[in-house]
């Protein structure tokens, strides 16, 4: 009998707030959190998709409580942190994985759209987190996760805003670990590599040359499932990752440590 407890991994009785998911990444993390006995809460841009997001969820089983607010509004994502905490109780575990991307060559792209991409996956973020923090901060724990990029490392054409945001929020959470550390919160990320999503839909349609690319880019020579960030989400939540902050998990079948197949 060894002196680790499996339990350490389990979330119960822990409030989850998952930001954009009503699919995709995001649901599946909150599914993953759900299962380690999370209770879920979620949000989206409009009450269709927050309907859409409640009849998901109980398809799997799941009673998440879903609230329409944008990232980017600090006002209604006060308030809306504010009827959590009404109505389930004080955020535990904030996951921001609400985020855009948009592929335009650097000199065609506006600022404005520069500006969006920044507004939603970078202060979005900064906003969410600052509205958790307090509570964590009384109650002695907490957790926050950040759902960063490759492009938190790597450069690649038509992506330089959604570049700039990532890498910017892979600085974010070394920041909120380095000044929260002390009250017991951890502040993690995890970067995935090329995950099918509908983010990633235009890129995976049959003979897109960009298809053939990711795969041979990634030692694990497919594309990643959502599946594959379960794991890696419930542990970052839970007491097993106590001693982990301000680190960013890549969860990318080996892209970052492969140059490319030799000619
Ligand atoms: P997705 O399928 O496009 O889902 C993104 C979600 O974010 C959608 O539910 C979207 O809602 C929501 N959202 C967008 N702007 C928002 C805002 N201002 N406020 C609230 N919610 C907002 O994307 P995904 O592929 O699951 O990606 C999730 C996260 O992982 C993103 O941060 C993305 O950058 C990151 N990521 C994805 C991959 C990948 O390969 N797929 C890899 C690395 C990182 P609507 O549908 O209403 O717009
Ligand atoms: C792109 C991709 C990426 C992925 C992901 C990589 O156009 O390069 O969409 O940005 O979504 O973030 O980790």
């Amino acid at each position: 009998m060894t002196g680790f407890n499996m339990d350490s991994f389990r979330l119960d009785g822990k409030v989850a707030l998952v930001t954009g998911a009503v699919y995709g990444i995001g649901f599946g993390i909150a599914e993953a959190l759900a299962a380690a006995g999370a209770k879920i809460v979620f949000n989206s841009l409009t009450e269709e998709a927050v309907q859409q997001g409640t009849l998901a969820y109980q398809e799997k089983g799941i009673d998440a409580k879903g609230y329409v607010f944008d990232v980017t509004d600090e006002e209604a994502v006060k308030i809306a942190i504010q009827q959590i905490k009404e109505d389930v109780g004080s955020v535990d575990i904030l996951v921001n994985n609400a985020g855009i991307i948009k592929r335009t060559p650097m000199t065609e792209m506006t600022v404005e759209d520069f500006r969006q991409v920044i507004d939603i996956d970078l202060n979005g973020p900064f906003i969410m987190s600052k509205a958790v923090l307090p509570d964590m901060v009384a109650k002695g724990h907490g957790k926050i996760i950040n759902i960063c990029s490759m492009m938190s490392e790597l450069g690649r054409e038509t992506v330089s805003a959604y570049a700039a945001a990532k890498g910017g929020l892979k600085m974010l959470t070394k920041n909120i670990c380095a000044e929260f550390g002390g009250n017991n919160i951890q502040c993690n990320g995890i970067g995935p590599g090329y995950i099918a999503t509908p983010q990633t839909a235009p890129l995976r349609e049959d003979g897109h040359p960009f298809n053939e690319f990711i795969i041979g880019r990634t030692p694990a020579a497919r594309w990643g499932t959502v599946e594959d960030l379960q794991g890696s989400a419930v542990f970052l939540s839970s007491p097993a990752s106590d001693f982990v902050n301000g680190h960013i998990l890549y969860v990318d079948g080996g892209i970052l440590a492969y140059i490319g197949k030799q000619p």
